[in-house]
């Protein structure tokens, strides 16, 4: 019997299941429904599930993961009738009738069991991390993507880069892809799949091709390590630009990188290790090499055993450093180089195993570091102050001495890191000629941390949540805009879409003035400035704010922010010292004292400015913030493509959905925010055909799509019939517009029609028999 869907879809829309009298509720074995299980918990939505049973006046239902449940006429209400879109699943989730969270979770969920890992949403793409190697990634499979319009074939990575070259060079207009997702959700992967795809269809098999591909070896033994979310988490953000000369193939690239996180290489947590190039090189140096620099085994060094974690299963350093040494010599790196470089990060292992007893031996982390070894004795145990145009120097605690130190091998690293992204772009880097300029287009690929709520945030959540918010204003607009593109391209009218943006969290965190990015870097500044002022300041400042949550009392030293994807409370203490990123006079002087060219080529700013003007260097927010800002317009002026990477589950296992999870990913996306404007308009589509062919039912005599002359009047016909002249629906030039309730109605109608057809055709074999 097909009156089971009949019913509950009119159900839905005019009346709870338990308003109807229980002989209408033709529910059928077989037939699919939500089920709300109401727990009131955060990131719970209805889940899908299929009627086992229908005696007795009790339903029995088994959920997606796998669990019965029986349902009694009194708790109704819990169960919605399933749209025929959600049963099985759709490619392009904007096609949902169930176009909501559950929706869409279950339409991942279905095709993850099926090892379908990619799914689009309009013009985003979904892609759900696998944790296996799939058989996706082949030749085969690029030369199948190639030159395809999307949507032709099944969603794919590949189908965004093929998208991404074939519109940049048809529409001469560089594109950007921008990936986001949590940590451990694949954006690394999907940017190196991106890559791989363009490197091959680039077709050269050039050197400048090579360049690119092994530029990221080395940025990941450098910027990656083993984290309790990810065996190879990036701890910087990175948008890599390939440029691509007018035959379309790649003719350079340019790197710029965000914010790595320099307390790594000092303190890791439980489980975690420092960066992947530390534990490479003790593994794969040669022992004549190892000897020289005096280095022995990982675990010998504190730096590397903070996390109590040496080895990370499925990595092999060994290996790895090859790749390394290899990848640097193909970018150009001398082999003096890359000797300097190792001897720097022996120091830096050297620095870390100095022990305080009494007087510090620098012996070796002096040698390697190759400043003198009672230069930094001196700096590691007293500090100089001027006071009244005098020197004078105060000893330091033995704990002052060690965050000394701390703050050297950060600042170190850091620089360190600078320089590497430097030479890379140095060799893949081609400056536009005057007549390539013209006609050089590129390609840039975002890969950089999605939006993020620990139990404890701090200064670097806050900068890694305001570049979301603007990706995220970035991204709405976008979707705002093909809305508008759509309607305008169809001839029909669309003024009354409204939507809401996050304008206002932006302009309280960067834009207007006395805003919260300015109010802390101003108090980094003030002399007397200390985490508890700023706090004092931001609150006085922005406390009729409706995006700003005040401390609770005045011991409290966190302030909140209502980001678009959830408030995120921020802890302040340490605020200012991570802003202001600065080293004190004393270190620079040592560098500066340094016979070492390297390392003091590393610090070559930071030594040619004078005490005054370092005390004035931008902090590290308004660094970040003008890199921001360049990125933006870089993207503005950019095709964009989105990719939102989904980790299922905390264990890094395949075939594993996590559901409460994979909510709150969807909601932090901002994907929903694609849904709800889509919803403000008419959320549902057809082609003519479509419609005709789906509709035709619901008139007597109308022929199929395909022998149909006047589809648009066909359309309009039946949709006159159906839903009245009044209602708002609109027929633009290729497709039928409609609201939600237009197509639960037209379902309804269709299920009656076909079910009264079946009807008939019983009563007419019955009469036959
Ligand atoms: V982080 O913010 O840098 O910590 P990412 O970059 O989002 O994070 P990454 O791409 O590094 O995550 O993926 C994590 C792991 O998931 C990889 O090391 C792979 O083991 C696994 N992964 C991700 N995507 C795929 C894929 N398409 N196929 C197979 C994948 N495995
Ligand atoms: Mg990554």
């Amino acid at each position: 019997m097909l009156y089971f869907s009949f019913f509950h879809l009119l159900v839905e829309d005019v009346f709870t299941i338990s308003e109807l009298k229980p002989e209408l509720c033709f529910i059928m074995q077989g037939d699919y429904v939500w089920l709300d299980l109401k727990t009131g918990r955060e990131f719970d939505v209805p889940v899908g599930a299929v009627v086992k049973l229908c005696d007795s006046g009790q339903i029995q239902v088994l959920d997606d993961e796998g669990r019965e449940h029986w349902i009694s006429p009194q708790n109704a209400t819990n169960i919605k009738p399933m749209h025929p879109t959600s049963i099985h699943g759709v490619e392009d989730m904007i096609r949902l009738g169930d176009l909501n969270e559950a929706g869409i979770l279950r339409n991942l969920l279905i095709r993850y069991n099926e090892h379908v890992i990619y799914t689009y949403t309009g013009s985003i793409l979904v892609a759900v991390n696998p944790y296996q190697l799939l058989p996706i990634y082949t030749p085969d499979q690029i030369r199948l993507y190639t030159n395809k319009k999307i949507g032709e074939l099944p969603p794919h990575i590949f189908a965004i880069a093929d998208n991404c070259y074939f519109n940049m060079q048809r529409n001469n207009k560089d594109q950007c892809c921008i990936i986001s997702g949590e940590s451990g959700a694949g954006k690394t992967e999907s940017t190196k799949l991106i890559l791989q795809f363009l490197a091959a269809i680039s077709g050269q098999h050039s050197w400048i091709e090579q360049q690119v591909l092994e530029a990221t070896p080395i940025l990941e033994a450098f910027g990656n390590a083993k984290t309790i979310r990810n065996d190879n988490s990036s701890r910087f953000g990175k948008y890599i630009d390939i440029h691509f000369n007018k035959r379309g193939a790649i003719e350079g690239a340019k790197i710029e990188q965000y914010l790595l996180e320099k307390s790594r290489v000092c303190r890791q947590a439980s489980d975690e290790r420092n960066y992947h190039v530390f534990y490479c090189m003790l593994k794969g140096m040669a022992p004549e090499m190892k000897a020289k620099l005096g280095l022995g085994l990982a675990t010998d060094y504190s730096y590397l055993t903070m996390g109590n974690c040496t080895a990370c299963d499925g990595r092999d350093d060994l290996r790895d450093y090859s790749s390394i040494l290899s990848a640097m010599k193909v970018l150009m790196f001398t082999e003096t180089e890359s000797w300097e470089i190792s001897k720097l990060l022996a120091a830096i292992l050297h620095m870390g195993n100095l022990r305080f007893e009494g007087t510090i031996n620098c012996t070796r982390a002096g040698c390697f570091c190759i400043v003198e070894p009672k230069d930094v004795m001196v700096c590691l145990t007293t500090r100089t102050l001027i006071t009244r145009g005098e020197s004078v120097a105060t000893p330091l605690s033995v704990e002052q001495g060690l965050d000394v130190r701390d703050a050297f091998v950060k600042g170190i690293y850091g620089r360190l890191f600078v320089w590497i992204v430097d030479k890379i772009n140095a060799a893949i880097f081609r400056p536009p000629s005057c007549e390539s300029n013209l006609v050089r287009r590129s390609i840039g690929l975002l890969d950089i941390f999605g939006f993020e709520n620990f139990i404890v945030n701090s200064f670097e959540q806050l900068c890694i949540n305001f570049a979301n918010e603007n990706l995220q204003q970035f991204f709405v607009r976008h979707v705002f805009k093909l809305e508008q593109e759509e309607y305008n391209l169809e001839d029909i009218s669309w003024q009354h879409i409204e939507f809401t943006d996050n304008q206002d969290a932006l302009d309280m965190i960067a834009n207007k003035p006395m805003n919260i990015i300015s109010l802390i870097d101003e108090e980094s500044k003030f002399p007397k400035g200390t985490d508890a002022t700023m706090l004092y300041k931001l609150n006085s400042q922005h406390k009729l704010n409706s995006n700003y949550i005040r401390p609770k009392n005045s011991y409290e030293t966190q302030f909140g922010i209502q980001h678009f994807a959830g408030v995120v409370h921020y802890e302040t203490r340490g605020f200012l010292e991570k802003n202001r990123d600065s080293l004190h006079t004393d270190i620079i002087q040592l560098v500066h004292s340094s016979k070492n060219k390297f390392i003091k080529q590393i610090f070559q700013a930071d030594v040619a400015m004078g005490v005054e003007t370092r005390k004035r260097s931008p902090t590290l927010s308004s660094q970040f913030k003008r890199s921001l800002e360049m990125l933006m317009r870089t993207l503005s002026v950019c095709q964009p493509f989105f990719v939102r990477c989904i980790k299922p589950n905390e264990l890094k296992k395949p075939l594993l959905f996590d559901r409460a999870l994979c909510v709150r990913q969807l909601r932090y996306s901002g994907m929903m925010e694609t849904i709800r404007i889509r919803r403000a308009g008419y959320p549902i589509r057809y082609t003519f055909a479509e419609f005709v062919e789906r509709y035709r039912v619901l008139m007597p005599g109308i022929k199929p799509a395909h022998i149909q002359e006047d589809l648009r009047g066909t359309c309009r016909q039946i949709v006159l019939a159906r839903l009245g002249k009044y209602d708002d629906w609109q027929i633009g030039k290729t497709k039928i517009f409609l609201k939600d309730h237009h197509d639960m109605q037209l379902e309804i109608e269709r299920d009656k029609a076909i079910t009264d057809k079946v009807i008939l055709i019983q009563k007419a074999v019955r009469g036959l028999k």
